[in-house]
């Protein structure tokens, strides 16, 4: 399936009050514009048409618009983000979807889910239960996914440190193989699956994501570049500096279709 539509939103002034676990200090809000303008044109010159919505400091990490909706082949849901102070993003992302996707489905309180601890492999959907996801969420989602055609697996991983989402420590390369941080990798919702261990002290670089024939990889994890190109993938490099101080990577900032 080659991606054609995504929708981003760039950070707004609010960015650095935004949840953060890193310790590695506030954004600076100026190079991270610069840095989603990269991403932005990195997509569009993939082949994807953009629909950028507008900054809204009311929700400082807006800019993670993958935490608010899972959209398939198949169809759309919006989810019910798991922090407070990210619930209301749902709505406008819920507007823009409707274009698309008329028919949009939603997660049900008491559920919640972050698009990010959902980790899509084309037929297979992993599904993490974290401090975000809980389980009345993933259940829901996992029935829809069902109805939907679509299988899952629910990787209850709840207190791995440092792994924030699912995709923070999961990408899916293409075919059956994944990329994984050695506490997602023995899992046993990955066995049967080729699952390529991410390179020790480059962790934050799992989380990569396939776009058509390219695999975008943040910039500064020379190892896991080297790995995925020696594995034949088209590797494109960004910096994401200003975004992992706010716990977010490449898959956070679009949501693809
Ligand atoms: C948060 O804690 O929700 C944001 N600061 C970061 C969200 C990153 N999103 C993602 O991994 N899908």
């Amino acid at each position: 399936m080659r991606f054609t539509s995504a929708i981003v939103r760039p950070p707004a002034t609010s960015f650095a009050a935004g949840i953060s676990s890193s310790g590695l200090g506030p954004p600076d809000l100026a190079l991270a514009l610069e840095q989603h303008e990269v991403y932005c044109g990195t997509l569009e010159r993939l082949g994807l048409s953009l629909v950028r919505l507008p900054p809204d400091p009311e929700f400082p990490d807006s800019t993670f618009v993958e935490d608010a909706a899972i959209v398939t082949s198949r169809g759309a849901m919006l989810t019910r983000p798991g922090a407070p102070s990210r619930a209301g993003e749902v709505v406008s992302l819920g507007a823009a979807l409707g274009r698309w996707f008329p028919e949009l489905d939603r997660i049900a309180a008491p559920g919640t889910v972050d698009g990010g601890d959902v980790c899509e492999a084309r037929e297979h959907f992993f599904i993490r239960v974290s401090g975000r996801t809980n389980a009345e969420g993933a259940a829901q989602l996992a029935a829809w996914l069902a109805a939907h055609g679509f299988g899952s697996s629910t990787v209850d991983l709840r207190e791995v440190p440092g792994l924030l989402h699912l995709k923070t420590g999961l990408a899916w390369l293409g075919g059956r193989r994944l990329l994984a941080v050695a506490g997602v990798a023995g899992h046993e919702a990955l066995a049967g699956w080729e699952v390529v261990p991410v390179p020790d002290g480059e962790e934050y670089a799992a989380n990569c994501i396939r776009v058509n024939d390219a695999m975008l990889v943040a910039r500064g994890f020379p190892t896991t570049a080297a790995l995925l190109s020696g594995l034949g993938y088209d590797v494109v490099a960004l910096e994401m500096s200003e975004y992992r101080k706010m716990d977010g990577g490449l898959s956070c900032l679009s949501v693809r279709w």
